[in-house]
């Protein structure tokens, strides 16, 4: 089921077709002058996929407020409806990422949802940094690391449902993100509280299906302001190791110190066989979640710099899981992911131009500025051209905010999805 109009879809694409043909073979022609043939670049570019969060297709706030948007999903299969029309103009967002309990409900009519707007799902996110209505232990003080057990056996089953509702739903990875830690030095005992998070996830990780994964996700801070249990890379290396094989890091742009170098930490990850994925987002000051690409474009394609060239070392074995957490709060989160997902293929596309026998020589011979300039002639390179050309191929929008726009699926979806107002503030 489409519920974006296919006609419109069609002639709006017949309308920019010639444009984009012709600007397609001229960057064809460019490129071909480097040795780089441009369908198989766009091939592999319409072979990526991002998964969407459940959670970024409604509006989002701050810790002081949150402006409702209109049309807002009511529930998961409004929101599916919404990942379906980003993945319709898209064409890279096949998979939708469900947070629990945010999105529970019947797995087999989430099943069914899906797969009647041409989805599937992507990885679980378990929630115990947030207490729920009927909760018998508050997660106050922190979940898997709580010092209570009868918290931490709480958070543990909820893991373990999570697990159990992605197996029926066609999911096979688990992502763990808890916001335990503590606000104040002497609070809690750094060691062992630490201890417990880690016997805590063993008890999750015994329970995953043999073709699962588990991705656990460092934040630096946040709800904790003074210490965080998982707080960096490292923290996360030695949980991934210390689990097992099926373990393995989530990188969210977002979690980091200012400043740090996260394509040193992607590099780190995958030289150990330790990246499980990523939450792409961008951000200026702390975690904005900001959409992706919208502050440090170069980052990003410095990320994926890493991960192209990882693949080729390790080929088709190497296969991280994408996908968007961001928070819209100002724009409409259709329009932000759909232009993020791009922004993610775009990296990709982007990364793949790098010259990689030339880089590997300038790097060996130490002439810094050739190898520095090698990545900058990538990064520099309009490769519209090849988006919109993997968009166009695979039943895509050439232009997919214009045609979203045109649509008028906000307006009308609006109509029978009514405005939440609330004084509250909150992330997502
Ligand atoms: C935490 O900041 C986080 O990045 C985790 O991935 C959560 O699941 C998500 O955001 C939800 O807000
Ligand atoms: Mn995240």
């Amino acid at each position: 089921m489409k519920l974006i109009d296919i006609g419109l879809v069609d002639d709006t694409n017949k309308n920019l077709t010639e444009h984009l043909n012709s600007d397609y073979d001229a960057l064809g022609e460019k490129l071909s002058r480097h040795a780089i043939d441009i369908d198989e670049i766009t091939k592999k570019a319409s072979q990526l996929a991002v998964a969407v969060p459940s959670w970024g297709v409604g509006t989002g706030g701050t810790r002081f407020a949150r402006f409702p948007g209109i049309g807002e999903p009511r529930h998961v299969f409004d929101k599916l409806e919404d990942c379906s029309v980003i993945n319709q103009l898209t064409r890279v967002t096949p998979t939708v990422s469900l947070h629990i309990p945010w999105d529970d409900e019947n797995p087999t009519e989430l099943k069914d949802k899906a797969s009647t707007l041409g989805l599937r799902f992507d990885a679980m996110n378990s929630n115990t940094f947030q207490d729920q209505p009927e909760q018998t232990h508050s997660y106050k003080f922190g979940s898997l690391s709580h010092s209570e057990s009868q918290t931490r056996e709480q958070a543990i089953e909820h893991n373990l449902r999570c697990i159990d509702i992605g197996k029926q739903i066609g999911s096979s990875a688990l992502t763990v993100w808890v916001g335990d830690g503590s606000n104040f030095p002497g609070q809690s005992n750094l060691t062992k509280q630490f201890e417990r998070y880690l016997d805590s996830l063993r008890t999750v990780y015994a329970a995953l299906p043999n073709d699962w994964q588990l991705f656990t996700e460092h934040k630096m801070y946040e709800p904790a302001f003074y210490s965080t249990v998982v707080q960096d890379w490292g923290t996360n290396l030695l949980i991934a190791q210390e689990l097992g094989e099926k373990a393995s890091c989530l990188v969210d742009l977002g979690h980091h110190a200012p400043n740090v170098n996260i394509e040193m930490i992607v590099a780190r990850l995958i030289q150990f066989k330790k990246l499980g994925g990523f939450h792409f987002n961008d951000s200026k000051y702390g975690d904005d979640d900001l959409d992706t690409a919208a502050i440090d474009p170069f980052r990003l394609f410095l990320v994926f710099n890493e991960l192209v060239d990882a693949a080729h070392t390790h080929g088709d074995s190497f296969a991280p899981a994408y996908m968007l957490d961001q928070s819209h709060n100002v724009t409409d989160p259709i329009e932000s992911l759909m232009s993020s997902a791009i922004e993610v293929q775009r990296a990709f596309v982007l990364a793949m131009l790098v010259k990689r026998d030339e880089l590997e020589n300038y790097q060996n011979a130490n002439d810094v500025i050739m190898a520095a300039k090698t990545l900058k002639q990538a990064f520099l390179t309009d490769v519209e051209p090849i988006l919109a050309k993997s968009r166009l191929t695979n039943g895509g929008a050439i232009d997919p905010i214009a045609v979203y726009r045109q649509s008028g699926y906000r307006q009308r979806v609006a109509k029978v999805r009514p405005m939440v107002t609330g004084a509250g503030g909150g992330i997502v």
